[in-house]
């Protein structure tokens, strides 16, 4: 069945004579360049933000404890300070935290139950993407006023510029002492700005990106009429990606990549890829074929790849035994606490082992 649905959506094999792990090390900075040129633009250099801490006097019934971290950035006499939340169980040592972009600046939100979070062993550091900068055409606010140019344009887009900022998160959870393993973890639009964080930034031990699909996890070779495509994702969206994305408008076949590439950038760290049976717009099948295409990578490192059946998982499956995992959620799209748990459940394997 794979190799039938491999050829409907003639996907060149890229990786072809790659096949030892000094090859796959010096082929993959020119794969990661091409996405940051072709896609989604490259982040702007690096700044170190100041920091400040704000004690939150929540506790989550005695379990945890919560601050809030302001990260201020500043450039050329311009400023934009980030909040993020920041909730670690109480008295531990090498807590595990989740690195969470959200779509809500709320604790607990919608997508982000804290308590159970916090009850599987787990902390959490949490910032809301428009703070960093908003969700539109818009480049002059947030930290994207310090890098544009004085016509309010960015050479990248907005996807980096949230990546920039978990990489801020990153560097700054590296710096805390009772912080151990980091995973990130994302849900759509977030899914793909995780997936490109952690390909841009090997510290995090575990990548969950959930749903993230056109210019996410899923491959763009051979869309269906009912799956998102590029054209229709910057239609909508085109102040997520650079401006070179918009010549593979119609035109899938000529791109120097496909997304499983991005994927594998991730390589030896786990990457795990979420769906849903009803979220055929994220397109499952891409999804599911970025990481057959993608494992063999980790094969290179002595590692399982990707474990899988010949075949889609059916409903509630999981292919959770490699570095790279998939599973395939009932329902429609959203991140729940099902996703989660499965999240959840891989992290305490890595810490484990
Ligand atoms: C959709 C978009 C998807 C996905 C989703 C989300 O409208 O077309 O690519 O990112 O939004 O982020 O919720």
């Amino acid at each position: 069945m794979i190799k039938k649905e491999l050829l409907r959506r003639s996907i060149p094999d890229f990786l072809d004579g790659i096949d030892t792990k000094e090859k796959w090390e010096k082929k993959r900075n020119e794969i990661r360049d091409l996405f940051l040129k072709e896609e989604y633009g490259f982040l702007p250099e690096k700044i170190k933000p100041t920091i400040k801490t704000e004690k939150q006097g929540i506790n989550f019934a005695g379990k945890a404890e919560w601050e809030s971290v302001f990260f201020t950035f500043e450039k050329n006499g311009k400023s934009h300070t980030v909040r993020t939340e920041l909730i670690l169980p109480k008295s531990k040592d090498n807590v595990p935290v989740f690195l969470f972009l959200d779509f809500e600046a709320k604790v607990p939100s919608k997508y982000l139950p804290v308590e159970e979070i916090l009850d599987g062993g787990f902390g959490m550091l949490a910032f809301c993407y428009q703070d960093v900068t908003t969700d539109n055409g818009d480049f002059t606010n947030g930290l994207c006023s310090l890098f544009c140019d004085e016509n309010g344009k960015c050479t990248f887009g907005k996807i980096s510029m949230w990546a920039y900022m978990a990489i801020a998160c990153m560097d700054y959870l590296e710096a805390r002492n009772e912080v151990g393993k980091v995973a990130i973890i994302g849900h759509s639009r977030l899914g793909k700005t995780a997936l490109l964080t952690s390909a841009l930034d090997n510290r995090f031990c575990l990548t969950c990106v959930n749903e993230s699909g056109c210019s996410g996890a899923s491959i763009s070779r051979g869309k269906t009429e009912q799956n998102e495509n590029i054209k229709k994702i910057t239609d909508t969206f085109p102040f997520w990606f650079c401006e070179n994305y918009f010549k593979y408008i119609d035109k899938e076949n000529t791109l120097p990549f496909d997304q499983h590439m991005l994927l594998s950038l991730v390589a030896p760290r786990s990457v795990m890829i979420g769906g849903a049976i009803l979220d055929v717009w994220a397109d499952n099948e891409g999804q599911f074929l970025s990481c057959y295409l993608a494992g063999d990578i980790w094969k290179l490192y002595g590692k399982r790849g990707f474990i899988c059946e010949n075949r889609l998982p059916s409903v509630n499956e999981h292919y959770l035994d490699g570095e790279v995992c998939f599973h395939l959620r009932d329902g429609e799209h959203f991140l729940s606490r099902y996703d989660w748990n499965v999240y959840m459940s891989k992290f305490k394997g890595i810490i484990n082992n």
